[in-house]
């Protein structure tokens, strides 16, 4: 499942730069039956199979004696930590990440009590693996590694970057359909722009998602904005 997202783009051009490596490992290799089962059927009965704890375990150890440096074990399932842009900007600070992807009904609960640091989920609903979840965590990363994204002012302009949704974003034709492009974005007046752009960012933060304005820091000026803008909104 990583072929195609790990050989293309972002982060196939951080593993090309060498800012980023990725290794897969197969459960399957860490196990020593003949049939090389990673899964059972769960204790106490119900549906559906569990992921077995040793071959989890000896992955990891076998990783940790390869690296012999500090590493983060983190466990991607629905029961996990969300993953937000300020998860990513913590995250980015390890050197090393094990990534553990469940399948079937999940892992035993061992792994999670004695082997993980951390769980983390993409958001509330149920994949068929983990494998996505984690390649989600891995292009998030990617991009804050310096020099993966080609100008870094596109990260410091991100969304979520203050904790805000992004500024809506126009390019060529000025005009199309009738559908024109705002004048102030073609004035040349940057401090201008920048104002509308922050007083976008408020407006459409506060209209779609109100919970990341208790979390925003916002300037003493942004405040005042955002006071203008409920009203002129009435919220
Ligand atoms: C998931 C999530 C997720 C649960 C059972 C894999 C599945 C299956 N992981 N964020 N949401 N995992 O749904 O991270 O094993």
């Amino acid at each position: 499942m990583f072929k195609g997202p790990f050989e293309e783009s972002t982060i196939k051009r951080a593993q090309e730069k060498d800012f980023l490596k990725i290794h897969l490992h197969n459960l399957r290799d860490f196990t020593t039956d003949r049939h090389r089962t990673v899964d059972d059927t769960p204790f106490g009965g119900g549906a559906g199979m569990v992921m077995k704890v040793e071959p989890i375990y000896k992955a990891i150890n076998h990783i940790k004696e390869e690296i012999k440096e500090k590493v983060k074990v983190i466990l991607l399932s629905p029961q996990g930590k969300t993953f937000t842009q300020e998860v990513a900007f913590e995250l980015i600070k390890e050197k090393n990440l094990i990534l553990i992807c469940g399948r079937y009904e999940g892992v035993d609960e061992r792994v999670r009590e004695h082997l993980v640091d951390e769980e983390l989920s993409i958001g509330d609903y149920v994949l068929s693996g983990g494998e996505i979840a984690a390649m989600v965590v891995v292009d998030a990363l990617a991009r804050l590694i310096p020099g993966v994204v080609g100008d870094e002012r596109s990260i410091k302009e991100d969304s979520f970057y203050r904790g805000l949704l992004d500024y809506p974003q126009y390019t060529r034709p000025a005009e199309f359909k009738g559908w024109k492009v705002p004048e102030i974005l073609r004035s040349g007046n940057h401090r201008k722009i920048e104002t509308w752009r922050r007083k976008k960012m408020l407006e459409k933060t506060l209209l779609r998602r109100p919970d990341l304005l208790k979390k925003a820091k916002l300037t003493s000026e942004e405040k005042k904005w955002l006071e203008e803008i409920r009203k002129k909104l009435k919220k």
